[in-house]
């Protein structure tokens, strides 16, 4: 077959996977080269056929060892290609990993349990999910106090409840220890409160001494009060004034000078040069009935974690807290 030469030149200058591809079909495609000479065969006279065949055959077995090794070569030659194309650099990770950042939330929970661990005090935990007893009975909330209204509470249809202040962990601690007692109760409350202020889950820090009658004083919860806002603040003033709650008596609510103004008054402090930062008290005598405390004196102290990081941190709006938004821990790392 005289277009053999040719077939084999085309072969070799298939230099693409779709160039093999025509190849393969102009010679062993239906229409191809190889069909029209197996038509001539049939037409051939009886004693042409057998040499002609044999000469077809042997140039169709050259054709298809030549197709076969060329198709090889340029298949191996794509896959690389593909390969290289797809290779990930792993020198390059370190463009793609950005480092994480603590929330703000935890970082001030961190130093205000920092503060109070260096006093001896001992970091409790309790569960969320509480009881009557613990949350509202045991701390001087009797059966009508408005706190326990359905409007401020979450409750569960079988009479639990979401705890709405850590103080139940305060009352387990003193069901399950003798005085005297340090501790502090960090974590998460709920309250059915949604605006610029208040979102429906926040943080707490509270805590409570307890020793014998007559052992702790208001003074002394004037002073570590005092002692932990110029930590937290540095260079502020601190004062106090008479407020209410029903577990403590007396109760006093805890103010700092503006940290934005200096006291001088500014939006933020609405003018007062003052900015509310915690509650405290002297603990209330039906507290200490309620877990079958007898002759002993404490005090204890609560605030909003939430609060503090956004005075720390000057952030304006409490829900960006919470939006999940990965640009607010990026500010902060
Ligand atoms: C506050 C303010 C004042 C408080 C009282 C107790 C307990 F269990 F001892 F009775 N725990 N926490 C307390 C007192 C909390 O938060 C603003």
């Amino acid at each position: 077959m005289k277009e053999k030469e040719i077939l084999l030149d085309q072969i070799a200058n298939s230099l693409s996977l779709d160039e093999i591809e025509q190849t393969r079909l102009d010679i062993f495609g239906k229409k191809g080269v190889l069909s029209a000479q197996f038509a001539t065969l049939a037409k051939l006279p009886a004693d042409e056929k057998k040499s002609f065949a044999a000469s077809v055959n042997e140039t169709r077995d050259i054709l298809q060892n030549a197709f076969d090794t060329k198709y090889a070569s340029l298949k191996s030659d794509a896959l690389d290609i593909q390969l290289k194309s797809e290779a990930i650099d792993l020198s390059l990770y370190e463009n793609i990993a950005t480092r994480g950042a603590l929330h703000p939330v935890n970082e001030t929970m961190n130093k205000i349990i920092e503060y109070f661990v260096s006093l001896d005090f001992s970091v409790e935990k309790g569960p969320m999910v509480e009881d009557d007893f613990h949350n509202f009975e045991a701390l001087n909330l009797p059966k009508h106090h408005p706190a326990r209204d359905m409007q401020d509470t979450f409750y569960f249809g079988d009479g639990s409840l979401l705890r709405t202040h850590t103080s139940p962990v305060q009352i387990r601690k003193m069901l399950s220890a003798k005085p005297p007692i340090r501790m502090i109760a960090p974590g998460a409350v709920f309250r059915r409160d949604y605006d610029i202020t208040h979102t429906p889950m926040f943080h707490q820090v509270e805590g409570l001494v307890v020793q014998g009658k007559g052992e702790v004083s208001f003074a002394n919860l004037k002073s570590i009060m005092s002692e932990f806002l110029g930590y937290m603040f540095g260079d502020i003033e601190v004062r106090f004034r008479p407020s209410f709650f029903p577990f403590t008596e007396p109760s006093a609510e805890v103010d700092i000078s503006c940290i934005f103004c200096k006291g001088d008054g500014c939006r933020v402090c609405s003018h007062t040069g003052w900015l509310e930062v915690l509650g405290c008290g002297i603990v209330d005598s039906n507290v200490f009935k309620a877990v079958e405390y007898e002759n002993v004196s404490g005090y204890a102290f609560g605030l909003g974690v939430e609060r503090f990081a956004m005075l720390l941190h000057k952030i304006p709006d409490l829900r960006s807290l919470f939006d999940g938004d990965i640009r607010l821990l990026e500010q902060f790392r």
